[in-house]
Formats: C-alpha cells, sequence, structure tokens
C-alpha cells in the first residue's frame, strides 16, 4: 500500500455523509490504493481537481464500458462541465450539498440529467460530519480533517477558492465544528479551510472554544492573520502549531499584478518572527514564474527562506487554472502552451513566461524544490532553540523524499550576479551631493530624507527573452558609489546580457564627479541600439 504523507481529502467522505443512509457507500483514493474496476457497484462518483482530469476520465470510461454511469464532481469538472460531460453521464457544478440527494432519487428512476447546478451556495449550518469510517486510518498522516469556512475574502488572480465558493465568507456554527472536533480520535486536527482567519470575529470565537479541547491543529491562513498579535497569540493558543502561509512572491509588482497587494513584501520578515515566536511552524507558499519574476528568482527566494528559517517552503511554478482570471488573462495574450490538464500541475510549464524561458523557469523551479531540501538548507532552517524541533526535522525529512523526485534542475548562470547587481551601495561621502532637478523634487527629498542619502540601491531585473537587463537606481550617488556601479556592470557584462538599461528617475542626489565618472565610462547614453541606455537621466542644479 503507498502511504499518502498528507492528510485524507475530506471531499469523498463528505459526499459519502450527504448520501442516504439506505444507500452503502465506498471511497477509494487512488493516492494510496489501486481501483476495483471490476467491483459490483450501481453508480460511480469520480472527484479531481484540474491535473487529474485525465485520469478521472479514463476511470469514467472504463467503468462506463460496464455499463455503470458515472458522475463527476470537483474543481475541475465545476470549471469545464462541458468538456467533463463528454466522458460521464452527470456533472455536479459547485457544492453538492443541494443537489446530491435529488441525483440520487434521478439515478433510482433511470433518468439522471446531464448537469446538476445549486445558484445559491449551500448553508454551512447543520452539515453532516464527514464519514471518516470510510477511510484506511493507516493510510494517511492524519484523517482528521474539519472544515469550518468557506470560500475568502480575497480575489487572488490565479486562485480558484473565490471562483468555486464564492468571495463571501461562509463560516460553519462553532458549536458544530466544537462537537466535530470534540469526536475525532487522537490530538492532532486539520482544519482544512482555505484561509482559517478570514473573519476575525468568528475566528476569534472558534479559537477560544477549542482552547479547553486541548488539540494541535494546523491549517492555512492568509497573511493578515501575522499582523493581528491578539488573533494570533488565540490561534496559538487554542493548539495551533502550523500554517501554510500563500507568501506567493517577494515582489511587491508581482503581489500587485496577481491582485494580492495585501501581501506587504517590507512586512515579510516580521510576519515570519510573528508566526515563530508563537511556536508556530511556517509552511510557505512561493510561485514562481510571474510576470515580474526574472532568473533572480529561484536563489532569492530559497536565501529568504534561509534567513527567516521558513521551515516548510513549498514552491510552485505559476498555474493558470481555468476559471480564474489569471488563465483569462493568458489565453487572450496567446501565452498557454497546451490545455493537457495533466500537466497542469503547479510543477510544469504550462505557459510562456515574460522574462524568461520556459526552460530556465522549468529548470530554476527543479532546483529550488531540490536545492531548499538539501540538507544544507534543512539545516539552515530548522536548526534553531525551538520547542517543536524534532517535528520541524521530521517533517523536513519527509518533505525531502518528494523534492528528490523532482528532476534535474539547474540554478540559471545569471541568477548569483543578478544577486549581486541587487545589493545596495554604501556612499561614503554625502557632503558634494547635488540635488536632482525635476518636477518632484520636493516630494524626493522627503521620500529621500537622511535614509537615502548615504546609500544607492540597485534593482535589476533581467529579461532573458530580450536579453536586457534594466536596473532601477534609487537613493543617491558620489564618486566611489558610481565606481562600485560600473563595476558591478562591468561584471555583468557577457554574451547573453546584450543591452542594459539604467533608469536614474529615482535618484534624488549626485556628486559631480559620478555623473562625469559615468558620462566617461559611457554609460550616459541614450541613443537606441547602444549597449547602455540611460533613461531619466538627471538634470542637476547647484
Ligand atoms: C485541503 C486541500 C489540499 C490538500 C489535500 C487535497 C484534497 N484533495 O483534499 C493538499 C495540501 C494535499 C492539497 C494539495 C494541492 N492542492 Co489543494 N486544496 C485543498 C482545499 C483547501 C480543500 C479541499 C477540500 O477538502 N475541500 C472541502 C470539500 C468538501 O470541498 P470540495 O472538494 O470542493 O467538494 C465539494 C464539491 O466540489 C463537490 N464535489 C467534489 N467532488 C465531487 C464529486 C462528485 C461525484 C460530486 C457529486 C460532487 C463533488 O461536493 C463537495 C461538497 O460540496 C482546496 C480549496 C477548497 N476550498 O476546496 C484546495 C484546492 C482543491 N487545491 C488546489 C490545488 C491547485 C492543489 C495543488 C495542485 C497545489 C499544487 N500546485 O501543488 C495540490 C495538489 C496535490 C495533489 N497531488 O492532489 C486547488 C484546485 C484548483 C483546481 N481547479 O484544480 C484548490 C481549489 C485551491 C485553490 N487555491 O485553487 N490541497
Ligand atoms: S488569499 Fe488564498 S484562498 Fe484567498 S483568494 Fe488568495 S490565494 Fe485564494
Amino acid at each position: 500500500m503507498i502511504k499518502d504523507i498528507w492528510f485524507a481529502r475530506l471531499t469523498l467522505t463528505a459526499l459519502a455523509a450527504l448520501t442516504p443512509p439506505d444507500i452503502e457507500v465506498k471511497i477509494t483514493d487512488e493516492n494510496v490504493e489501486p481501483i476495483d474496476f471490476e467491483e459490483d457497484v450501481d453508480l460511480v462518483g469520480v472527484t479531481g481537481m484540474v491535473m487529474h482530469a485525465p485520469r478521472a476520465y479514463q476511470i469514467a470510461q472504463r467503468f462506463r464500458q460496464r455499463g455503470i454511469p458515472v458522475v463527476m464532481g470537483g474543481p475541475h469538472a465545476s470549471s469545464l462541465p462541458l468538456e467533463a460531460k463528454e466522458y460521464v453521464d452527470a456533472v455536479v457544478i459547485g457544492e453538492a450539498e443541494n443537489v446530491w440527494e435529488g441525483l440520487i432519487e434521478d439515478y433510482k428512476k433511470g433518468c439522471l440529467k446531464p448537469f446538476y447546478k445549486e445558484d445559491t451556495f449551500c448553508s454551512m449550518e447543520r452539515l453532516p460530519f464527514p464519514r471518516l469510517d470510510l477511510l484506511r486510518k493507516d493510510a494517511y498522516m492524519t484523517v482528521n480533517c474539519v472544515q469550518t469556512t468557506r470560500g475568502c475574502p480575497h480575489q487572488c488572480d490565479f486562485c480558484h477558492v473565490t471562483h468555486f465558493f464564492g468571495k463571501t465568507y461562509r463560516c460553519r456554527p462553532v458549536e458544530e465544528v466544537i462537537e466535530e472536533v470534540k469526536r475525532l480520535d487522537g490530538e492532532f486536527v486539520v482544519f482544512i479551510d482555505d484561509n482559517i482567519a478570514g473573519n476575525r470575529h468568528y475566528a476569534r470565537e472558534l479559537f477560544t472554544q477549542l482552547k479547553p479541547l486541548k488539540k494541535k491543529w494546523a491549517s492555512q491562513a492568509s497573511m493578515t492573520l501575522t499582523r493581528d498579535p491578539e488573533l494570533l497569540k488565540l490561534a496559538a493558543e487554542s493548539g495551533c502549531v502550523s500554517l501554510f502561509i500563500g507568501v506567493e512572491s517577494l515582489s511587491s509588482e508581482n503581489l500587485k499584478e496577481v491582485n494580492k497587494a495585501f501581501n506587504q513584501v517590507s512586512q515579510f520578515e516580521e510576519a515570519m518572527k510573528a508566526l515563530h515566536d508563537h511556536d508556530i511552524m511556517i509552511l510557505a507558499g512561493f510561485i514562481f514564474g510571474l510576470d515580474h519574476d526574472d532568473e533572480g528568482v529561484f536563489e532569492r527566494t530559497l536565501r529568504f527562506c534561509e534567513r527567516n528559517r521558513i521551515e516548510l517552503p513549498t514552491f510552485f511554478i505559476l498555474t493558470p487554472l481555468p476559471g480564474t482570471a489569471l488563465f483569462q488573462r493568458m489565453e487572450s495574450e496567446g501565452r498557454l502552451l497546451h490545455k493537457d490538464w495533466g500537466q497542469y500541475n503547479g510543477a510544469t510549464v504550462v505557459f510562456k513566461p515574460r522574462l524568461m524561458t520556459e526552460e530556465t523557469l522549468q529548470r530554476g523551479f527543479n532546483w529550488a524544490c531540490k536545492e531548499g531540501y538539501s540538507w544544507n538548507s534543512i539545516f539552515k532552517r530548522v536548526f534553531h532553540p525551538q520547542q517543536r524541533f524534532f517535528t520541524r526535522v521530521v517533517s523536513n525529512i519527509a518533505y525531502r523524499s518528494i523534492a528528490q523526485r523532482t528532476p534535474e534542475g539547474y540554478l540559471p548562470s545569471l541568477s548569483r550576479i543578478l544577486q549581486k547587481m541587487n545589493d545596495t551601495i554604501p556612499l561614503g561621502n554625502t557632503r558634494d551631493l547635488i540635488q536632482r532637478v525635476g518636477e518632484k523634487i520636493t516630494e524626493k527629498k522627503l521620500l529621500i530624507g537622511q535614509k537615502a542619502a548615504d546609500t544607492l540601491k540597485l534593482y535589476s531585473i533581467y529579461n532573458e527573452r530580450l536579453k536586457t537587463l534594466f536596473v532601477r537606481l534609487e537613493g543617491s550617488m558620489d564618486r566611489e558609489g558610481a565606481k562600485e556601479l560600473v563595476k558591478r556592470l562591468k561584471g555583468v557584462l557577457n554574451v547573453e546580457i546584450q543591452k542594459v538599461i539604467l533608469d536614474f528617475k529615482d535618484v534624488g542626489a549626485f556628486s559631480s564627479e559620478a555623473i562625469a565618472l559615468l558620462s566617461r565610462k559611457g554609460l550616459l547614453q541614450t541613443e537606441e541600439g547602444k549597449l547602455w541606455i540611460a533613461v531619466n537621466l538627471p538634470g542637476i542644479h547647484d
């Protein structure tokens, strides 16, 4: 038997609980056991995410060949019901709670309809407790899965949840959740919610009532929870030992573009610290391949995880799932490589990235998965005095065994260079700085203040497709700063980079020596076609 390191799926146990008691139900989870295609059954239900669609259709075909009708539901069938209908007898679009009994009645009468869909979301009150008795308990890390809420108040571009469960955040009555938790064996529970802290008031009540049960629990939450010290403390006191947090990207531009600007990059380090201060283990999700990701993203992200001792980093390749805003955008831009759903698994490139090639994205992702679970990286992330040190090491070993199966990857050659390029250059002499002239001069002065007066920050991004390095400069520049800049830029010049664009817009002050040096080295050229192109060049006055 295959042992699933994950927790059991709630989908089919929830569906079994909705089934009238006079009907015998059997659950087969192909993650942990093979399907018996010869089994004597009357009706087959299949579920699956997008990546499971090809397999779900094969399974349906095998049973239908024997004349057994098949019903399909879940994220994929709900997003593409017409496609699913070609392979099955009936499709349940969306939640099953309000349609499943009716469907069974129709089946008994021999008149299954092609589609079942309720226009409203179901009530979260009095949901029957999932039929955990139908699962092979020894096959999972735990079968204690409970759902407290559905939907999410946010609407991230790449996420399927809001489209599927609605923007309205629906909560089960706390007392019903508590009753369900009380009935579970063992001390550990997984709340499979997408965002357990999506409603502060509800979460407060839930955590308060969980406290006396003395259970330990894990779940998912958005980063907003880390900005609420009172709620975070309560979560920890109620038994929270680990949280999956969708960090997604270290670039504000990326986060803005995918409608996740509520994740504030400047607060990430603090957020991770807040979780650790409560001894909450962090499972952080990162997406590679967003439109502002260049070749440096893999190493940058992994080093962030190591610096912040993120216990279990999980890397995904951006995947446009049908039904999401991202899918529509990618499709309208002609960037989808194919619609072979089996490859829409978060580990395979299925679209054209903007700043790098498909191959670089795939190899860089593979590198991050493997390197992230190398002993060296595990050591950096978990080796610090912590109460649950043992759990952290054991979980890393389990993740490492999965990471080892990732195909070989490599770090793109420019990655290291890009990290170096992005380092801040400290200024030695700020006395001779000359303020830049421009409409935003006063604003700029305030913005730069004393902080930027003694540094020059470099933000560079490489477009592998255009073979161009874009460098945005921010702060102020003296002769030493300019010298260091020239040194770094010359260092990046290699066959791969064909053009460097320097953007001076956010440089608030220069020394005249710095300008002279840049000009002498040929870095202030503005003509197209040159190797170096300077934009937003400084006008200065003394
Ligand atoms: C817990 C969870 C996990 C767990 C366990 C997976 C599982 N299947 O339980 C883990 C952490 C392993 C996981 C991993 C992944 N997950 Co996940 N996961 C979830 C989560 C949060 C809850 C699933 C759940 O139990 N829901 C509760 C049940 C009751 O709801 P339900 O499954 O939708 O079922 C209802 C209806 O859909 C319907 N129904 C469903 N199936 C059927 C079948 C029939 C016959 C009928 C009649 C009705 C019916 O009836 C049910 C009751 O109403 C969902 C988000 C969500 N809120 O659903 C994401 C979600 C399912 N995951 C998602 C993704 C993308 C993944 C990953 C691919 C991520 C990645 N890139 O690696 C991996 C895949 C791993 C794998 N190999 O399967 C996406 C799927 C999107 C899509 N369109 O395919 C979701 C929707 C989240 C999202 N952000 O978009 N996941
Ligand atoms: S916060 Fe998480 S669950 Fe909510 S929409 Fe964004 S990605 Fe989806």
